[in-house]
């Protein structure tokens, strides 16, 4: 799988994306990762990639030009399965969406700025619209990041137990059971004795209990949802 990503701020997303499970996805050649900083197509004398609104008020809104001259760049290299703008009022990211997404061989992600990007590339370029969450960033790259870790993490081959990403909350709609590890007894704090107990199919049993029971509590909304369902295409 091929993300790129298009930024005004790139040095905000090398890091993260260079620790752990991604890091190792990257490695084995699982994923590729290539980020463009918008600046750098910017045709001015200034390298500027913002402008004032038009009809006035407060606040810079990202220029169509650099934005097309970097993404006709890359759909004139290879054909996107998604051309995904990061901005608060998109659609809402899921893990059926990351389900989704993973099915996909190569996405593009537009890191929205300032009071947003001019109309025309949303209208003429942009395949899909995601928010992560009800909140205000202050841009899109905690999103892309968010996306990228939650979609690359789900690449068959990447988690080292490949059953380990079927288990997570929510993959099935439930929230996780809980786990312990040594010792068994912590300042008298115990751990369950069916987990001691060497019965594989009653602890799964009480691992499939304790997730239900979790997710009544705390996240009844889950049980009443279809988004265990896969996205269509
Ligand atoms: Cl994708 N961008 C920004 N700026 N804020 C957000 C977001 C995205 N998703 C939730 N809040």
């Amino acid at each position: 799988m091929r993300i790129d990503i298009l930024t005004l701020l790139p040095e905000l997303l090398e890091s993260p994306l260079n620790y752990s499970i991604l890091k190792r996805a990257k490695e084995k050649g699982l994923l590729e990762i290539y980020i463009h900083n918008i600046r750098d197509y910017a045709r001015n004398k200034h390298k500027q990639a913002d402008d004032y609104a038009f009809g006035g008020g407060a606040g810079m809104v990202m220029m169509i030009e650099p934005i097309d001259l970097c993404i006709s760049k890359l759909t004139g290299e290879r054909q996107y399965d998604e051309i995904l703008y990061l901005t608060p009022d998109g659609e809402r990211f899921t893990q059926r969406m990351a389900n989704y997404l993973v099915t996909k061989k190569n996405i593009l992600m537009l890191c929205g700025h300032y009071k947003g990007v001019d109309q025309r590339v949303r209208d003429h370029f942009i395949t899909r619209e995601v928010s992560i969450g009800d909140y205000v960033l202050s841009g899109g790259e905690i999103a892309a990041l968010v996306i990228t870790d939650c979609t690359g993490r789900l690449i068959p081959g990447v988690l080292s137990d490949e059953t380990s990403a079927l288990m997570d909350s929510f993959q099935d709609n439930l929230l996780a059971p809980p786990v312990y590890t040594r010792p068994a007894n912590y300042k008298g704090w115990k751990v369950p004795d069916i987990l001691l107990s060497g019965h594989q199919l009653q602890v799964d049993e009480w691992r499939h209990q304790q997730s239900l029971e979790r997710t009544r509590k705390l996240r009844p909304d889950m049980l009443q949802e279809g988004s265990e369902k896969p996205e269509e295409e």
